[in-house]
């Protein structure tokens, strides 16, 4: 019974010594040590034996039990060990690569050459206001003296909210408004969003506008034309030039439209420039005195001048950009060039 002991030993500690994974030692333990296990069936039998075998049998039996457990503990711990070697050996982390950044947002470009511009104005004594852009008929008609019947006012040009409620087409309600709550000296610049029915190359129903007003006692012509002339030297380049065409609008008189020299070529005539040299960049005037009556301004005191720029072409002029519409199509693929 003895050799029959000890075969099973020698035999069980040979298998557990040859493998190398956790099935297979699941395996032996049940085969030896199970319910059903060979030593586990040995032992069972032993109660048939004479006392005095049972005993020493049965403590041999008893030591080989708790031998073969321990290696097999051992052996498990021994593959698990190894496995997680394994896993460790085979996820390689470098630790100094860098860590994934996220892609950081920028600034519209529009939004971009306004702050320039405010920044530029500001420089120039001008403080920056602001205004609503759906406004009242009133402001964005009536007090820059519109006519009912003027053209800008057809539905075919301007977005009606109601009969008196508008998408604002120009900056200028917020000079109204302003002007409204504050008396002379009066030096603002007003940039934002405004609203025209019109799309093609060269429009878009939303665009960007910059105003600015300035009114005090004996502003003049002159004063007009040496703020636009600092303004354009300083944003677009410090020897270009200037010249001012008689024009017209409502709420100025007189009124002009400016042309700088050719930002491309100088001067020299380019495609830009369709060969003149010159490039029209805003629209200007002495504030018509006929605006003083709504704003509570006394016209025999005061006297202004005002402007306004699209930012959009001021953008296009400055960064060389041919159409109107990349700006509003999101490729960032243009606008991270800026
Ligand atoms: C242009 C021309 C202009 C004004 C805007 C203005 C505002 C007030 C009173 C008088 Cl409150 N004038 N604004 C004056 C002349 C021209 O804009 O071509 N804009 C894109």
């Amino acid at each position: 019974m003895k050799d029959q002991l000890d075969k099973l030993r020698l035999n069980a500690l040979e298998l557990i010594g040859g493998l190398d994974d956790e099935k297979s030692l699941f395996d032996v333990r049940t085969r030896v040590l199970g319910r059903k296990g060979e030593l586990t069936g040995f032992l069972r039998g032993l109660k048939d034996l004479p006392p005095k075998t049972r005993a020493e049998i049965g403590q041999l039996a008893n030591l080989i039990k708790s031998e073969l457990e321990q290696k097999i503990d051992e052996k498990q711990a021994t593959i698990r060990e190894k496995a997680e070697e394994r896993k460790i050996g085979s996820e390689f982390l470098d630790v100094t690569l860098p860590g994934r950044r996220s892609i950081p947002g920028r600034t519209h470009i529009l939004n971009r050459v306004t702050d320039e511009l405010i920044q530029v104005f500001n420089g120039l004594g001008f403080q920056l206001a602001e205004g609503p852009e759906v406004e009242l008929d009133y402001y964005n008609f009536e007090a820059l003296n519109i006519p009912r019947d003027h053209p800008a006012r057809d539905m075919q040009d301007t977005f009606y909210l109601s009969d008196n409620v508008v998408l604002r087409t120009h900056t200028s309600p917020v000079q109204i408004r302003t002007m409204e709550l504050q008396k002379p000296p009066l030096r603002v610049i007003c940039p934002g969003k405004v609203y025209r029915r019109d799309a093609d190359i060269t429009h878009s129903p939303m665009f960007m506008q910059i105003e600015g007003l300035w009114v005090d006692q004996g502003i003049s012509l002159s004063d007009l034309k040496g703020v636009l002339t600092a303004f354009v030297q300083e944003y677009f380049g410090e020897k270009l030039g200037l010249r001012f065409r008689p024009s017209f609008f409502p709420f100025t008189e007189p009124s002009a439209e400016v042309d700088i020299q050719c930002v491309i070529c100088g001067g020299e005539g380019c495609r830009t420039c369709s060969s003149t040299g010159w490039l029209e960049i805003l629209g200007a005037g002495m504030v018509d005195p006929a605006l003083y009556r709504f704003v509570d301004y006394d016209p025999e005191i005061y006297s202004g001048f005002a402007f306004g720029m699209g930012i959009e072409r001021v953008a296009m002029l400055k960064y060389g950009i041919p159409d109107i519409r990349a700006f509003y199509e999101n490729d960032v693929r243009f606008l991270n060039q800026f």
